[in-house]
């Protein structure tokens, strides 16, 4: 039997053993259930970060993980060298879900945004005539599209950046939610796309103007240059529509999926365009060894029904203003912005006596929700969209407790 491993081994095996490359929450987690996690001595917790909005089908989806043990019996690999009988059946399937003639399927978000940035660059020369290496793509300060080379040449957060170049070049940086920037920018007859986060998940859920991403979207069609929505956060139901490009009626011409689309049961992701776009790659111009295969291809039908089946858009909407309504209601001068769209939101924290938003999620932790600082002071709270009403307000009660407990 192997041996049990307490909280207290398994940091001690981490810090020893793996990389340091994060700084976790000292909170060891061994088991989750819909908006449920325990750690390895049973302890439960609210999970309100859902693996950065991987896990919005809730912890474990029976659907889900039965589509992965299934299929997991059959056949999980076969590379692209040959064809399988599942992507083709996803393939499909996805393409008429989100609206789009194809999809091209990768693992990783990150992978989904290199993917979106070369068939942004294919298209730019194959089809609007920028000369060769010459193309720009327009991307917004304080963006998160991943930790590759290529993407944290677009960064501006030097934490991601620093250390770690030389840089790709091509890429021009505007602010978020600056129309004038952007139109400025625009004029440069060699960009080809714009790519944009709908709300900046990692800049702290920061949601732009009513209106800027149509207002954005036509400015692009006006110049001929591709709006790239990166939905790899927002997407899947997350902010109370299918795709939060939805909520200004906008259709990106490249749509990048991931994290949720496998409802956190293996890694997904997925690019999709029409066939102007998407067949400027041409056999063997891209590719990835694990990309469509027919694991992720089953869990990610499992996934994306599950998201239809049980209404997680509405409830993400529903949910999410009464998660609002209830955080600003919090008699507590430590609270100082409360911000997002459907269940994805953030609060901003005045620290206090010293005490700052780590301290305060280390006392919901204690309490038993668990959530996670970014950029200092602001706390995303993102639970499953699975989350009941009655345990919404359960956990509302522990965060204005923790929060209340500073004073
Ligand atoms: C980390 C952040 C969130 C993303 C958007 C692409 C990707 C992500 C909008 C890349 C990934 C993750 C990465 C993870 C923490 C988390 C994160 F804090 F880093 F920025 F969610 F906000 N586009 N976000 O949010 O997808 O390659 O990771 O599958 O790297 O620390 P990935």
């Amino acid at each position: 039997m192997a041996e049990k491993i307490t909280s207290k081994m398994a940091m001690e095996l981490e810090d020893k053993y793996g990389a340091h490359n994060y700084h976790p929450l000292p909170v060891v987690l061994s088991k989750g259930k819909g908006a449920k996690v325990w750690d390895a001595e049973g302890k439960e917790y609210f999970d309100f970060l859902s693996a950065y909005s991987a896990v919005n089908q809730g912890h474990c989806h029976p659907k889900i993980v039965d589509a992965l043990t299934e299929q997991a019996q059959k056949l999980t690999l076969t590379s692209r060298a040959f064809y399988n009988d599942v992507l083709g059946v996803y393939e499909k399937y996805i393409t008429e879900y989100f609206g789009y003639d194809k999809v091209l399927p990768m693992n990783s978000g990150a992978e989904g945004d290199e993917t979106a940035l070369k068939l942004c660059r294919k298209w730019a020369y194959e089809k609007k005539g920028i000369a060769e290496n010459e193309a720009k793509i327009i991307v917004c300060a304080n963006n998160f599209h991943g930790r590759t080379i290529t993407i944290i040449s677009m960064s501006t957060d030097p934490d991601a950046k620093n250390g770690f170049g030389p840089y790709t070049p091509g890429f021009i940086t505007i602010p978020y939610n600056d129309l004038e920037a952007l139109a400025k920018a625009l004029e440069d007859p060699n960009v080809a796309g714009f790519l944009v986060e709908p709300i900046q998940g990692e800049a702290g859920v920061v949601v732009p103007e009513q209106g800027f991403l149509k207002k954005a979207y036509d400015m692009c069609k006006a110049k001929n240059v591709l709006f790239i929505a990166d939905e790899v956060q927002t997407g899947i139901a997350r902010t109370g529509k299918l795709l939060a490009c939805d909520h200004e009626g906008v259709r990106p011409d490249i749509l990048i999926l991931g994290k949720a689309l496998s409802g956190g049961v293996y890694p997904v992701s997925a690019v999709l365009a029409d066939d102007d776009i998407m067949l400027t790659i041409k056999p063997g111009e891209h590719g990835s060894t694990f990309g469509g295969n027919p694991l992720a291809a089953r869990v990610a039908i499992a996934a994306l029904e599950v998201v239809k089946e049980e209404n997680l858009a509405e409830r993400a909407e529903k949910l999410g203003k009464i998660f609002r309504e209830a955080m600003e209601k919090i008699d507590s001068d430590m609270i100082e912005t409360v911000r997002g769209k459907g269940l994805l939101n953030a609060v901003v924290i005045k620290p206090k006596d010293g005490k700052t938003a780590w301290d305060v999620c280390v006392k919901m932790a204690e309490n038993g929700l668990l959530a996670k600082p970014t950029h200092d002071h602001i706390i995303r709270f993102a639970p499953p969209l699975v989350i009941t009403e009655e345990e919404l307000q359960q956990a509302i009660a522990i965060i204005e407790k923790s929060i209340l407990s500073f004073g």
